[in-house]
């Protein structure tokens, strides 16, 4: 309980100059898990995906991931084709468990976008 005290009062402080919104956006880093082979087979990459940020997927896994773990269904990723998340190459969004990719995306995924939890309430 001790702990949570000057979180409230942080709360408090920031409540007389700025009211709090009615939704807010949830800012977590997303983990996921990327894996080479199917079924989260073969080398597995452990990735932390920051919300509205797009990160390249590098090294070995570019153009490799053929299952992952990726948030859940209310809090999922953009997964792209191309570098710098270009939707010209094509893109899916996948939340949980993946023991396979959809077809046109096994292989080929080189960049990643996770997005803000899609629950005001917040996701678990
Ligand atoms: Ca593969």
């Amino acid at each position: 309980m001790f702990a949570f005290k000057p979180v409230a009062f942080a709360t408090a402080l920031l409540g007389l100059v700025h009211a709090a919104p009615a939704v807010t956006e949830r800012q977590d880093i997303i983990l996921l898990t990327l894996c080479t082979d199917a079924n989260l087979g073969g080398s597995c990459l452990d990735y932390q995906g920051t919300p509205g940020v797009c990160g390249n997927v590098v090294g070995e896994f570019d153009n490799s991931i053929s299952s992952l773990v990726a948030g859940t269904e209310s809090r999922p990723c953009i997964f792209y084709n191309n570098p710098n998340c270009d939707r010209s190459g094509g893109s899916v969004t996948l939340g949980g468990r993946q023991d396979a990719l959809p077809a046109g995306f096994d292989n080929s995924i080189s960049s990643i976008e996770c997005l803000a939890c899609l629950i005001p309430e917040g996701c678990p």
